[in-house]
């Protein structure tokens, strides 16, 4: 572990730091960063001028790894590497290996597994072309037919992974049911990875869930009572990231689906980052709530990290109306939040009420 990388990203200093961290996260270490204005195009996924002006630095530090922090094709990967000398891997995979790294439970396991395969399967039969018109050696020497079985192989993992994951949404799909007959008020956390869920969940109810300064510290979900409030509840869970695939939210459905079941969300945001940082964020989570069909006026937006806060800039948005102050960390304005979640929990009683006396 502890490879060496060179880590290939954006020009802009937030993308930089978040392909460092998760670098970081993924027990790589970054030599350096190369900075590209664009990448996803042509042969390398990079300018070609670039390409060649990374194979020199690639020559000079002698990185074990390269990371490009983008998506790219099997057949970019490829050609990059090749040029390269050095075994690249782009942004998806990159995210995998974190939560690789992370998985302790059997449903994460699972998911992490399901998310790699849909990954590497249409990736597999691009990469054997590729390497049968290079040099005919290599591990690469199969031919058509055992290319197919292969893939054919790792189809009915996937297959069998998804039926296994089915079951653990049934077995979540009951215990929700279980909890509304039980009349429990379901208060969800999301957000952003590093946005402070679990510091928050820990200060509301008395657990220990780890915590860390790595991104995706938390893959499962937990659900605890609310400290001091009677039936209301609270589920930990995965963080979003910005440009993640869709097969990558469909793996982590059993998990993620627990927030458009809940009574009440709250985005966890960290307003201690500079204003551009904060809405980019803010519209990837969005973004991931839209996937998962949240209906955003049950969301309240928590500004958490208020202790750390730099930069004087308003929460102001159309989407998300209300939200609340905190510093989970310091338990600035925990009250505050209480009296709010306190409140939803009386109207979604009220709502309830009308509802049964409509019927
Ligand atoms: N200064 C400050 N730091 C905080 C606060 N809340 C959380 N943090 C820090 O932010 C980092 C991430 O916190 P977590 O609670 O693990 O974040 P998370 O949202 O659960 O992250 P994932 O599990 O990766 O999605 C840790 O280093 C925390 O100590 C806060 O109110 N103030
Ligand atoms: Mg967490």
């Amino acid at each position: 572990m502890n490879e060496t990388s060179i880590v290939v990203t954006y020009r802009e200093q937030y993308s930089e730091q978040e392909a460092l961290e998760l670098a970081f996260s993924a027990g790589y270490r970054p030599l350096t960063t190369f900075k590209v204005k664009s990448m996803k195009e042509g042969k390398y996924g990079l300018p070609t001028g670039k390409a060649e002006q990374l194979k020199n630095m690639a020559e000079e530090l002698k990185p074990e790894l390269v990371i490009v922090d983008e998506q790219l094709t099997a057949s970019q990967i490829y050609h990059l590497s090749k040029l390269l000398g050095v075994k690249t891997i782009d942004r998806i995979r990159l995210i995998l290996d974190i939560f690789e790294k992370r998985a302790m439970t059997t449903e994460a396991k699972l998911q992490v597994k399901l998310a790699e395969l849909q990954y590497e399967v249409p990736r597999i039969r691009e990469t054997v072309r590729l390497a049968k018109m290079g040099e005919q050696t290599g591990p690469m020497g199969y031919g058509a037919y055992e290319v197919d079985k292969y893939i054919r192989f790792l189809n009915r993992q996937i297959n069998g992974l998804r039926k296994k994951l089915d079951r653990e949404r049934m077995r979540r799909s009951l215990q929700r049911q279980k909890r509304i007959e039980e009349d429990k008020f379901i208060v969800a956390l999301a957000g952003y990875t590093g946005a402070g869920k679990t510091t928050l969940f820990n200060a509301l109810t008395n657990e220990n869930k780890t915590v860390t300064g790595k991104m995706f510290t938390t893959l499962t979900t937990t659900i605890r009572k609310i400290n001091g409030m009677e039936n209301v509840y609270l589920s930990d869970t995965v963080g979003f990231i910005e440009r993640l695939p869709h097969y990558l939210i469909e793996s982590f459905k059993s998990t993620l689906e627990e927030l458009k079941y809940s009574d009440l969300i709250l985005l966890v945001l960290d307003y201690s980052l500079d204003e551009e940082l904060f809405w980019r964020k803010y519209i990837a989570s969005l973004n991931v709530l839209e996937e998962l069909e949240v209906n955003l006026d049950n969301v309240v937006a928590v500004l958490n990290k208020v202790d750390q806060k730099k930069n004087d800039f308003e929460f102001k948005d159309g989407h998300i109306k209300e939200y609340v102050e905190i510093s989970a960390l310091k338990g600035t304005n925990m009250d505050k939040l209480k009296a709010m979640i306190l409140e939803k929990y009386k109207e979604g009683n009220i709502k309830i009420l009308d509802q049964k006396e409509l019927f």
